[in-house]
């Protein structure tokens, strides 16, 4: 029978597997143990690789919809179709009448990945809108002022590392980001094993709060205010050094000055953790031999995400943490593709929101599709995302998007999105791509390179989204060319012919050759668990510190704003002012093992078992409120209104609620029968996409004000 060896596209953590096939079956998934990076470690996600490849519910063919009907066609019919649209609006509103959506899948797709760029910049819309705005935008905005670009992102190094305190990450379920690190449990175990200390700060307690040595509850939302007193209580008690960064920094005084203000009594009430608590933390992470500052998403999703995550890395660098093993550390891939990144080239057309990384926030999406004028977006390309279920208030998106003049989803699902299309152009199964991660061996805790080659051959008749967006771009091109005749112009010469013309193959191998090891394509495919090229290593600031001066930016006027803001609402009672209302509390969202954001409710092996999509409250509020374990609740805010079941459990901090996102899936037109019949309810029907982070626009997930009452309304 043969054997496989693939990486695990579904997440960051890049696991090793085996897949043994017979014909076109896949027979069995196993860990591969002699991955060098995932060491044998999979989670219950990758057996599911199966029933995504086998999902009867998986589109194969292209199809067209008139009149609510969808229709299969041949892919020259579908392209035809799908650019006459958008080169018609295009042709009438203006290059900024199309938008596009690009979700999660994509970055852990090669052929999807390496064809993006060009296919973007052909489009030439300033409306570029991903997931990653309701992600780690803030994370990427905060290294990109710190350390000069968008990908210079230092990661904790977890193998040597003495100390971790973890901010709003949960790795024991999602199994790490911005941080590619399979097997967390063991190597979390391993830290404490050392005679470490693992500190999660989270209003839940969370799976990685449950096996770290210590947990600390955190009032949603004000994780800044937290990091800001770590920080004055550092340089008060004169515990910093700044390590391999001496010398190489510019701003520490003007830092110190910045968070002086923000001593820990200050902010306890607001952070609700209490001083002294908050000062042994400082003192701790400093006196360790070596200590990590890891921040991610419940840092980011929130109105102060950029400067959380900037005074997440201050620390690292004040603490001498920087570029030292079981520090944080910057990894250097075998071949790497990302370049500098932008900020504020241009805005949105209505609520001024910046640009940043060449793309705009998609909290302002629907308000974009909406509000007519010129420039108003007018048609909508998505690919590899569902941001009816994952962005904002959803729910209005999903309706701006049935108003658009035409839509087109390269997805292998019909889903609450992709059933909006006038177009859905289906890749072929990853399984039939060669793979190669450009992003994730950047972020990675150890440095290895692994090249995939296909399980199947392709499908007769698949497209990757190499050969879709090649087709997509030289139709455009061809109609903008007669235009341009007709006009009695030039025609115009396909611009992204050259990059289309190369393969992924010679992508990589290029990447290779000129990256630090000098590695060829077969010298990797001859090692097929993947080469091991050690641990991370020291010099990442010379690598990867990228403004002109090689120096670390430990102050900036953007982020001296965003604390003179924070400032004002910490004394204005911001973070206070609710705390006594009785049926107020904050909402905050999720993740399960056996889930993948939106998209793999589908899966049978994983959505089987009890329902996952709960309301979880701590016993003291339930009782106050007089509701019972399992009764029906409605949660209420500003946007919307869900009803789901109750869980109580005294994981949660009082006050706050939570609720997993990606569920949700009641809307009509779909074809996800396993995940329809276990529906859910959307959070994001409840989020709310009038407010945004401060400096990058990144979507409000966490903290978001809700009421919670017993609910009247049958469970859907
Ligand atoms: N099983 C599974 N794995 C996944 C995914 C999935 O859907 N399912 N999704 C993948 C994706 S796309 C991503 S981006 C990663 C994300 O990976 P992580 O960043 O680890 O995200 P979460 O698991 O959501 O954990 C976030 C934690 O932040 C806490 N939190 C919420 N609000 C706050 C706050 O204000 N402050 C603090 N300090 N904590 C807060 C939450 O309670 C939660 O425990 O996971 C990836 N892995
Ligand atoms: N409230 C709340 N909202 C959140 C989050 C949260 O924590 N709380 N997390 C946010 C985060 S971190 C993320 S990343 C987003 C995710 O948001 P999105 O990326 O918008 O949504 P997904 O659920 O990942 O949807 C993935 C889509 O990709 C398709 N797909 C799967 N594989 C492939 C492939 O190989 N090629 C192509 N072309 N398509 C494929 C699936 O069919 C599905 O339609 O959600 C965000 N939304
Ligand atoms: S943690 Fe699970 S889903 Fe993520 S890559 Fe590993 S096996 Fe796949
Ligand atoms: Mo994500």
């Amino acid at each position: 029978m043969p054997r496989h060896y693939r990486t695990c596209n579904l997440c960051e953590a890049t696991c090793g597997i085996t897949i043994e096939t017979e014909g076109r079956r896949i027979v069995s998934i196993e860990a591969d143990q002699a991955d060098p990076l995932s060491r044998g470690y999979i989670c219950p996600k990758a057996y599911a690789l199966k029933d995504v490849y086998e999902d009867e519910d998986r589109i194969r063919r292209p199809m067209i919809r008139r009149e609510g009907t969808w229709r299969e066609v041949s892919w020259d019919e579908a392209i035809a179709r799908a650019a006459a649209g958008l080169h018609e609006a295009q042709r009438r509103h203006g290059p900024d009448a199309l938008a596009t959506y690009i979700g999660n899948p994509t970055g852990h797709n090669l052929p999807a990945f390496l064809a993006l760029p060009a296919f973007l910049r052909m489009l030439g819309t300033h409306n570029r809108f991903s997931a990653s705005s309701v992600d780690q935008f803030p994370k990427m905005l905060a290294v990109y002022l710190m350390f000069g670009a968008q990908l210079s992102v230092p990661v904790p190094d977890v193998d040597r590392s003495d100390y971790l305190l973890v901010l709003g990450a949960n790795p024991l379920v999602s199994n790490g980001s911005l941080m590619t690190a399979p097997g967390m449990k063991w190597r979390l175990r391993e830290i404490r094993q050392r005679g470490g200390r693992v500190v999660v700060i989270d209003p839940r307690r969370s799976e990685t709060a449950q096996a770290a040595s210590e947990h600390l509850f955190v009032k949603p939302g004000s994780d800044a205010l937290l990091l800001m007193a770590l920080l004055a209580t550092l340089f008060e008690e004169g515990l910093g050094s700044l390590g391999a960064a001496e010398g190489r920094v510019i701003g520490l005084e003007a830092l110190q000055a910045m968070v002086a203000p923000f001593a820990a009594e200050r902010v306890s009430a607001a952070v609700g953790i209490q001083a002294g608590d908050i000062r042994r933390l400082a003192r701790e992470f400093c006196a360790a031999p070596s200590a990590a500052c890891y921040t991610r998403i419940g840092t980011c999703v929130q109105e102060y995400g950029t400067l959380a995550n900037w005074l997440g890395d201050a620390l690292n660098v004040v603490s001498g943490n920087l570029d030292k093993p079981g520090g944080v550390m910057f990894p250097q891939p075998a071949a790497s593709y990302s370049g500098k990144g932008s900020y504020k080239r241009w805005r949105s057309r209505i609520r001024r929101l910046p640009e940043f990384g060449g793309e705009l926030p998609v909290a302002c999406l629907s308000e974009e599709i909406e509000t007519p004028g010129s420039g108003q977006v007018r048609a909508l390309v998505t690919m590899g995302g569902n941001p009816a279920l994952s962005t904002p208030n959803g729910a209005r998106l999903e309706s701006a998007m049935a108003s658009l003049d035409f839509m087109v989803s390269i997805d292998p699902a019909l889903n609450e999105t992709t059933r909006l299309a006038d177009v859905l152009l289906p890749p072929r199964s990853p399984l039939e791509n060669t793979q190669y991660s450009l992003v994730f061996h950047k972020l990675a805790v150890r440095d290895t390179a692994k090249l995939c080659r296909p399980v199947f051959e392709p499908e007769p008749g698949s497209w990757s989204e190499w050969e879709i967006l090649a087709a997509l771009s030289a139709e455009l091109i061809r109609l903008r060319s007669l235009d341009s005749v007709a006009a009695g112009g030039p025609p115009i010469e396909n611009p992204t012919a050259t990059h289309f013309a190369t393969t992924p193959d010679l992508f990589i191998s290029m990447l290779l050759g000129s990256g630090p090891y000098g590695l060829s394509l077969a010298d990797i495919e001859a090692v097929p668990s993947g080469i091991d090229l050690g641990p991370l290593k020291e010099g990442g600031i010379e690598r990867q510190v990228r403004h002109e001066d090689g120096k670390i930016r430990l102050m900036h006027e953007d982020i001296e704003n965003e604390a003179l803001r924070l400032a004002a609402a910490l004394d204005g009672g911001a973070f206070t002012k609710h705390d006594d209302a009785p049926d107020a509390f904050l909402l905050i969202g999720r993740r399960q093992l056996r889930t993948n954001n939106s998209w793999m409710h589908n899966c049978r092996t994983l959505i089987k078992g009890p329902e996952r999509c709960t309301l979880l409250m701590h016993p003291s509020d339930a009782s106050r409120l007089g509701l019972k374990h399992g009764c029906a609740v409605t949660v209420t805010s500003r946007v919307g209104s869900v009803a789901l079941p109750l869980d109580v459990t005294d994981e949660m901090m009082p006050g706050v609620v939570s609720i997993p996102h990606g569920f949700g899936h009641t809307r009509k037109g779909t074809r996800m029968r396993n995940a329809a019949a276990k529906p859910g309810v959307s959070i994001n029907d409840l989020t709310d996409e009038s407010v945004t982070e401060g400096l990058c626009g990144n979507g409000i997930l966490t903290g978001v004000r809700v009421c919670v009452n017993a609910s009247e309304r049958a469970i859907v």
